[in-house]
């Protein structure tokens, strides 16, 4: 297996929107991030993933790129983004940047070119077609809008669109369009960027023919959602291979495509060290099924996937980003056994092999907040869910309902800072969770039990001993409901982390005799004996 810098270190996403907003106008932006560097870097990451700061009409908050190469004026501007690079750098922490290339905004000029008339020569940048018996091409349903064809009456042609109407997909058969995008990329490795998050890149190779669906239909409109037809298609490996060939290849970068919906071997196939691809990817089989999830089920998500992967390719895990509600208050307990479970959470992702992904926020124990009414929501993604759900016959309380659980506008409450909660001197963009005056990062600081401190030791731990990274990984106990238990092994070091999983004391059922590492309940350093048992949430590295 390769010994490489990204495997060793944890990554920390920012979301800058809800970060920290120096100027007072409610939004997060890049001096607000550069004032936070110390306290990123205090935290002992490596790297800051930062989602989009491109400029974008924010239908799809910076998903939705009108400009690769200028900033978004809420953010700030170039000149902020390079003293952001280097102040990061200075400290000894990487930035990757987010990569959104399967689409790009309407407003971007590719699009305004490609529209104007079926004869420009950008018109093929995107996928046109014809309709069918007066209808859309074929019967796609979007991720967010009813369709995921739009009728544009200029050329009387639809395109494509996976994601929201004002997101337009790029067609990647155009040779022209590549080589702009590529170049696009190096621009911003050549400024010394350390590397990408690659947005749905297994979504870059559409369907030969974009046939309909034969799936039952499952959305309001009667139309198919079927992400088996939009991502991983045949062709989408090698498509990979050339981006990276002409881009990420040319330099000592990190690289973390977004694959919702890879199977195990799709992924290898993105991957594998040594074919030139990606460094790693996002599975997305546990918080795909965050509504129901089990811990046998997340076992084996984990034993399927560390076992395709093992010394072939490498994974990253996490539970938490900026589309996902906060992992206490769905994986854990942010009632009774916040601070624990967080914890626990925490020492499990940063011992299962795959480089550790913090989301802001997640380091102290935020949880999901409660939206009284669909209007305090600002995410398209949830509204359209609201729309799908009430449009089937659900009551717009069961909707919110649903919402209060899983909108991603859970993650996106602004980071609170204080007890004030000092995210911003004006009006945030998005109303903060109010258990700020509890959960804040200086009460967090202060506390040397906190759920801060303890990533804080995870961080450096997996620093210090490299069998927390490259160790061999065993599931000891498959199939028990509320206890996960699993070895790491390297060179004769034999890691034994033991978690519960439940509000209940538990026998832990295998020899765990040794020095304890870590535990969430304290004790680092003494002998850990198994009739010791595990308490609520309890969380335990011992050294075996
Ligand atoms: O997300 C891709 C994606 O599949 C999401 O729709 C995801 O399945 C969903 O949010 C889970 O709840 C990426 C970005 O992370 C997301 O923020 C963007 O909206 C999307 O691509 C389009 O760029």
């Amino acid at each position: 297996m390769e010994i490489t810098w990204w495997k060793e270190t944890v990554v920390y996403q920012v979301y800058p929107r809800s970060f920290k907003d120096s100027d007072g106008d409610g939004i997060g932006d890049l001096r607000g991030i550069i004032e936070k560097l110390d306290y990123i870097r205090d935290l002992g990451v490596g790297v800051i993933w930062l989602s989009p700061v491109y400029k974008s009409p924010n239908t799809d908050n910076g998903y939705d790129i009108s400009d690769y190469r200028a900033i978004m004026p809420e953010f700030g501007n170039m000149d902020d983004f390079d003293a952001l690079l280097r102040g990061a750098h200075e400290r000894g922490l990487r930035i990757v940047m987010d990569l959104v290339v399967n689409h790009t905004s309407d407003e971007h000029e590719w699009f305004a070119e490609s529209r104007s008339s079926k004869d420009n020569p950008r018109r093929d940048y995107y996928i046109w077609r014809d309709g069918v018996n007066g209808g859309e091409p074929n019967n796609w349903a979007s991720f967010y809008s009813p369709s995921a064809w739009e009728l544009d009456p200029r050329t009387g042609q639809y395109y494509l669109h996976y994601f929201a109407v004002k997101q337009p997909d790029l067609n990647w058969e155009s040779r022209e369009m590549r080589e702009e995008v590529y170049d696009m990329m190096r621009f911003w490795l050549d400024k010394g960027i350390d590397g990408f998050r690659c947005d749905v890149i297994n979504a870059t190779k559409k369907p030969a023919g974009l046939p309909s669906s034969e799936k039952p239909a499952n959305t309001a409109s009667g139309r198919v959602f079927d992400m088996d037809m939009m991502f991983n298609n045949p062709g989408q490996a090698e498509l990979i291979r050339e981006i990276a060939r002409n881009t990420l290849a040319r330099y000592d970068v990190m690289s973390v495509g977004e694959t919702c919906g890879a199977t195990p071997e799709n992924a290898l196939d993105y991957v594998r060290e040594g074919s030139g691809g990606l460094s790693m990817v996002f599975h997305f089989e546990i918080v795909d099924n965050k509504e129901r999830w089990t811990l046998p089920f997340i076992k084996a998500v984990q034993r399927k996937w560390i076992g395709a992967l093992h010394g072939k390719g490498w994974l990253s895990q996490y539970l938490s980003n900026h589309d996902q509600p906060r992992q206490v208050s769905i994986y854990g307990d942010d009632a009774r056994y916040r601070v624990e479970s967080a914890k626990l959470l925490a020492t499990m992702i940063h011992t299962l092999p795959g480089t550790p992904y913090i989301y802001q926020g997640e380091e102290i124990g935020m949880t999901n907040t409660r939206f009284s009414s669909i209007d305090e929501i600002n995410d398209i993604q949830s509204h359209h869910t609201y729309n799908e759900m009430t449009g089937r016959g659900a009551p717009p309380e069961e909707a919110l309902a649903h919402l209060n659980r899983f909108s991603r506008d859970q993650a996106r409450t602004p980071m609170p800072w204080d007890d004030t909660p000092g995210f911003t001197a004006g009006k945030p963009w998005l109303r903060y969770n109010p258990a700020f005056g509890e959960i804040n990062v200086k009460a967090a600081m202060a506390d040397p039990d906190s759920i801060y401190h303890h990533y804080k030791k995870l961080i450096a731990l997996r620093k210090a001993n490299p069998v927390m990274v490259y160790g061999d990984f065993e599931d000891l106990l498959p199939d028990d409901e509320h206890l996960y238990v699993y070895t790491r092994s390297l060179g004769g070091e034999v890691w034994l982390v033991a978690l519960n999983f439940s509000a209940n004391q538990a026998a832990l059922p295998v020899n765990a005799e040794g020095e304890i590492i870590l535990s969430n309940y304290g004790g680092a350093g003494a002998k850990y004996t198994a009739d010791a048992g595990l308490r609520p949430y309890e969380a335990v590295i011992i050294r075996r």
